[in-house]
């Protein structure tokens, strides 16, 4: 993943031809596509393979599952052309590790999530969270936007490790509060692909990730 824009892309739609034309519009903008169960379900995993031709891939399928069974999903989303994973770290070190082996490392761990339910289970788990994914040899973590404070905290556990950064844009946080607190790219769906004009929605803030505006 090209460190261009500092921005990647949340394809949350529900059609393989609506995901295209978004993909189509903002792929100047943006440094990777991630994709989550919605579009996965809705146009099938081939999408995986077809979008791994236009950019990066990263799977936020939020692995949780005991050691086999998460060696079994990232194998599967590997093989279609997946660039990286999104596991969450609660379901202990061992099934991190499981999906750090099957990516060869190409594994985000989700720490502290972004919306206000985030507070209730995960904040107080986070830094632990953030060990267990340094120790099992993750690429980086997901830390929240709307919380910028806390990518600032989780950056001292993690040292170089990237953070990728939900949470811009509908659920409240600002890209370049994200950035300056260490984010290394911030994560946009609905604010690109529900806007009037998703090109140029992606242009402004993948400009404001780059500290231009
Ligand atoms: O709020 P947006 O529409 O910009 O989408 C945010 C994306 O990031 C979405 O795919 C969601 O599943 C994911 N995400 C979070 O929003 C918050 C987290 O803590 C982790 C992932």
């Amino acid at each position: 993943m090209q460190k261009k824009n500092r921005m990647i892309l949340a394809l949350d739609v529900t059609s393989h031809d609506e995901a295209i034309r978004v993909v189509a519009a903002v792929k100047d903008y943006v440094d990777a596509i991630k994709i989550n169960w919605p579009l996965i379900l809705a146009a099938g995993p081939e999408i995986i393979t077809e979008l791994s031709r236009v950019k990066d891939v990263i799977c936020d399928m939020k692995i949780s599952d005991i050691p086999n069974t998460n060696r079994l999903i990232v194998e599967q989303a590997m093989k279609r052309g997946a660039s990286a994973v999104i596991c969450h770290g609660f379901a202990g070190e061992d099934s991190v590790r499981a999906c750090v082996d099957a990516s060869k490392g190409q594994v985000f761990v989700l720490t502290e999530m972004s919306h206000p339910g985030g507070k209730q289970f995960t904040a107080p788990v986070a830094d632990k969270i953030a060990v267990i994914a340094r120790s099992a040899g993750a690429r980086g973590i997901v830390a929240p936007a709307t919380r910028p404070e806390r990518i600032a905290e989780l950056r001292k556990i993690i040292g170089s490790m990237e953070i990728i950064s939900p949470g811009v844009g509908a659920q409240g946080g600002k890209a370049s509060d994200a950035i300056r607190a260490g984010a290394d790219y911030i994560i946009v769906g609905r604010a690109i692909y529900e806007a009037q004009d998703p090109r140029d929605a992606a242009k402004k803030l993948a400009a404001e990730a780059r500290n231009e505006i």
